[in-house]
């Protein structure tokens, strides 16, 4: 199975990127926790250069939480600014605030020792498709704040968000394509859902997410359906028992691949199966060094 998708509107995109970035003091990166390498987009640190970032792992509701620690301190350990939680929680949302007016006085002081006064801090939300951007803002903006509307000296048509404390918001987030030169990647990215599935065949697409669990998550497979997921097993004999244990047969007792494809994917995306990441630090860092 090869994934090869390519939006035309990169480079319109890339410009409007640009040209948003000029307007704020800081870019909120969100990743997929459960993927937060194949989530990410490397331009990024390219276009934001200069920028204060913060990289926030959304969805952590759904990630195994080892993992994220792990990938929380691969991240750090290259300077990054990590954040961790899910826009779905409340109580993150408010922890993510605190954290915010830390941020906003951090760089206060960095402009007050350059003789400069500021009021507020203006950020951005970027991240590829389904990361939750839009949930993330809709969970910031509440009832405590409002839209400011249009201001002087912003180009047209931006609004900006206020919130509680020196934090405004762009209300259009910065939606940056995904990025695979790998095919790991790329299916890591379609595994979650960031890929839409119509331009790949969903049953091959399921068929390699069961090899991936007997991997990354077996314990989790068996539970879930219940099949003997070993590893050494080939995935088509697991996926055969799971269409069994479904009920997804056709006429002839052959296994509905169709149907129990959906059902797996579809269970995996809601987080039925149990909380799994698919990137591995140990697996990226190995790809980067002989890259
Ligand atoms: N479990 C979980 N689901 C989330 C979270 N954030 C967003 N979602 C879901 O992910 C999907 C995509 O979110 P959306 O905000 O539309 O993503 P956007 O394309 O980046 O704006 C929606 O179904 C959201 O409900 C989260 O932290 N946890
Ligand atoms: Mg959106």
């Amino acid at each position: 199975m090869n994934i090869n998708w390519f939006p035309g509107h990169m480079k319109k995109t890339r410009e409007l990127i640009q040209a948003n970035l000029k307007l704020v003091d800081l870019v909120i990166e969100l990743v997929d926790a459960r993927i937060p390498f194949s989530s990410r987009n490397p331009e990024m640190q390219i276009l934001a250069k200069g920028k204060r970032r913060i990289l926030l792992f959304n969805k952590c509701d759904l990630a195994d939480p080892q993992r994220t620690k792990e990938w929380k301190e691969f991240y750090e350990a290259q300077g990054e600014t990590v954040f961790l939680m899910s826009a779905l929680s409340p109580k993150d949302i408010a922890r993510f605030m605190r954290f915010m007016d830390q941020i906003g006085e951090e760089q206060q002081k960095k402009k007050e020792s350059k003789g400069i006064i500021l009021n507020q801090v203006r950020a951005m939300i970027i991240g590829i498709p389904n990361v939750g951007k839009s949930t993330f803002i809709n969970s910031l903006v509440g009832k405590k704040s409002a839209k400011t509307g249009n201001r002087p000296g912003v180009t047209k048509g931006k609004q900006w968000i206020k919130l509680p404390g020196r934090l405004q918001l762009l209300d259009t987030p910065g939606v940056l394509w995904p990025k695979f030169n790998d095919q790991r990647v790329a299916r890591h990215l379609a595994f979650t859902g960031a890929i839409r599935d119509d331009i790949m065949d969903t049953e091959t697409l399921a068929l390699r997410m069961i090899e991936r669990l007997q991997v990354v998550a077996v314990n989790a497979l068996e539970s879930r359906y219940p099949v003997d997921a070993n590893p050494e097993r080939p995935a088509i004999e697991v996926m055969d028992d799971i269409a069994k244990q479904r009920g997804c047969i056709l006429r002839g007792n052959e296994p509905d691949y169709t149907r129990v494809a959906n059902v797996i994917l579809e269970e995996y995306r809601k987080g039925k199966m149990g909380r799994i990441t698919f990137d591995r630090v140990e697996e990226m860092r190995d790809e980067n060094e002989s890259s």
